[in-house]
């Protein structure tokens, strides 16, 4: 602040550029693009480089002047997704590129208001006729006839909006949709900062009590890739360091920043598997081969997923269902995403294994991805008793392979065998991401489960049936293999359980008092 008459409207922000802290210093009354500029120059990068925020939790930030300021240690890292070259100077390829960017962009919005200036047009023209209609018939007192063709005309009118509407929205529905230039590696390694990690971080990676919140996106890369190579899968399917980098890059690029299906979800799902293994003591009973399926299977599940679940792709035929012909879209579309990453050399962690060996690993990780879907549940758990009662033999591959499912199962959908202060944050960005698609298909005409309805659900209601019912019966079921997961597991499930239902209980005591 000045000398008292004049206010300070200046605002301080911090950024996190490739490690390195940097604070930019910007008015209120500055421009969201002056604001970018600014970040380009602080970033050494070209100001037509498309630059992203991202806060500490991983979320994104828009650069704006009412951006929410932050702490130089609570910086906001910097990405940049295109960077153009450095000496501020565009290359005719850059050019080239921005030129077709901004060309395709000038399109789209044409094209877009030019349809919605059409319809306004028409369907304003239709109003203003039916409105003179009206005029004269109440003059001379209104005729049944003319009511009755008045009434159709509003509800042609009202149709009218209504497609209009949808096709707004299939439009955007559309354009959401990740396209194939994504499945491209736009940072390098430089761009991923190395960690040392400490004696006690390696050996707490191994716990299911793991604080999965407490590491920023390029911490989680750094601890995924320590589980390869502590696994020693590194060795086992001959992977390049470098590419183990870049292929950890491309994967958390292609996840999308949704409240609960993002890039921690990944992590989070990961670093149960390398629990699991850990804690069963895995590599006793199956081959490295199939504890580099399990993790790599892992790590790729929810590959682009877009927030919105199978039903509603399904119910709203979106492209995807129509392309897996409403067979698990969103898992097949993980999986393919996960092979369309591995088809690119660079980021082939699987580059140097024999034909044979990748023809296992694609099928053993399709089959995994694909085992995901919470609509094959209880077929797939019906097959795992199956081979339970049958005395379970782990030299058998069909037993091997329901074992493996139910175990990627555990860990995608177990966050509630963390401790209360880890799990919890989750159900809120789980109802978060439900609520969203629920308030979209109340939108969209579309039918809404009642678990995803803001107006029906609760956090204990949504999650004392889901443990009772889905979560304790699965990891018993896996108990009887291991005892270690009755007895860690099992146990944190009973005392979530009994936790929500007392959260649950004060919850109807609030209501009833209030
Ligand atoms: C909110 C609750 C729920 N709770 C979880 O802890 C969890 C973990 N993963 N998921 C979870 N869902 C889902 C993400 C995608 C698939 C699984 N949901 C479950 C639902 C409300 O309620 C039920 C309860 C029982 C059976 C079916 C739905
Ligand atoms: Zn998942």
């Amino acid at each position: 602040m000045g000398n008292g008459s004049s206010i300070d409207t200046s605002r301080a922000v911090h950024l996190d550029i490739n490690g390195k802290i940097e604070k930019i210093i910007f008015s209120r009354h500055s421009s969201s693009r002056d604001i970018h500029e600014l970040i380009c120059q602080a970033a050494a990068v070209n100001k037509y480089s498309t630059i992203t925020l991202k806060d500490v939790d991983g979320a994104h930030v828009t650069a704006s002047p009412s951006m929410p300021i932050n702490t130089p240690s609570t910086p906001y890292t910097v990405v940049v997704k295109n960077p153009s070259s450095r000496n501020g100077q565009l290359n005719v390829k850059d050019e080239s590129e921005v030129f077709q960017n901004v060309l395709s962009q000038v399109a789209e919005q044409f094209n877009r208001a030019f349809k919605v200036e059409e319809m306004k047009s028409d369907i304003t023209t239709r109003l203003s006729s039916l409105e003179r209609r009206l005029e004269i018939c109440g003059d001379e007192g209104l005729k049944v006839v003319e009511i009755e063709k008045c009434k159709r005309d509003i509800s042609d009118i009202k149709d009218q909006i209504w497609n209009a509407q949808k096709k707004f929205i299939d439009f955007n529905r559309m354009s959401s949709l990740s396209d194939e230039s994504k499945i491209s590696l736009k940072r390098d390694v430089p761009a991923y900062p190395k960690y040392t990690l400490s004696q006690e971080t390696v050996e707490y990676l191994k716990q299911p009590t793991f604080d999965i919140w407490h590491w920023e996106p390029n911490e989680m890369l750094s601890l995924l890739e320590h589980m390869y190579h502590e696994l020693d899968l590194v060795t086992e399917f001959n992977i390049n360091p470098i590419t183990l980098k870049r292929w950890l890059l491309c994967v958390q690029e292609n996840y999308r920043n949704n409240p609960f299906h993002n890039f921690r979800h990944c992590f989070c799902v990961t670093q149960m598997m390398y629990g699991m293994i850990h804690l069963c003591k895995l590599w006793e009973k199956v081959s490295r081969e199939d504890l580099g399926i399990l993790l790599t299977a892992a790590v790729c599940h929810d590959l682009d997923h877009p927030g919105y679940n199978n039903t509603y792709q399904i119910n709203a035929r979106t492209e995807l269902a129509i392309r897996y012909n409403d067979i698990s879209p969103l898992e097949n579309h993980h999986c393919a995403v996960a092979f369309q990453i591995l088809s690119n050399p660079e980021c082939n962690i699987f580059f140097n294994v024999d034909k044979d060996t990748f023809k296992r690993i694609r099928s053993g990780m399709t089959m995994l991805i694909l085992a995901t879907d919470m609509a094959r549940h209880a077929e797939i758990m019906e097959n795992f008793k199956e081979k339970l009662n049958t005395n379970f033999d782990y030299q058998n591959k069909e037993h091997l392979d329901t074992l493996k499912m139910v175990l990627i199962k555990c860990c995608d959908i177990s966050n509630e065998v963390r401790p209360m202060e880890v799990s919890e944050p989750w159900v809120d960005c789980l109802l978060e991401e439900y609520f969203n698609q629920s308030d979209r298909e109340k939108m969209e005409g579309l039918p809404v489960a009642p678990f995803m309805d803001r107006d029906k659900v609760t956090k204990p209601t949504a999650q004392i049936g889901f443990i009772k019912f889905v979560l304790i019966p699965m990891f018993e079921t896996v108990g009887k293999l291991f005892q270690q997961i009755e007895d860690t597991m099992v146990e944190q499930l009973r005392s979530a359980l009994r936790r929500y239902e007392e959260m649950k209980s004060e919850n109807e005591k609030q209501q009833k008092k209030g």
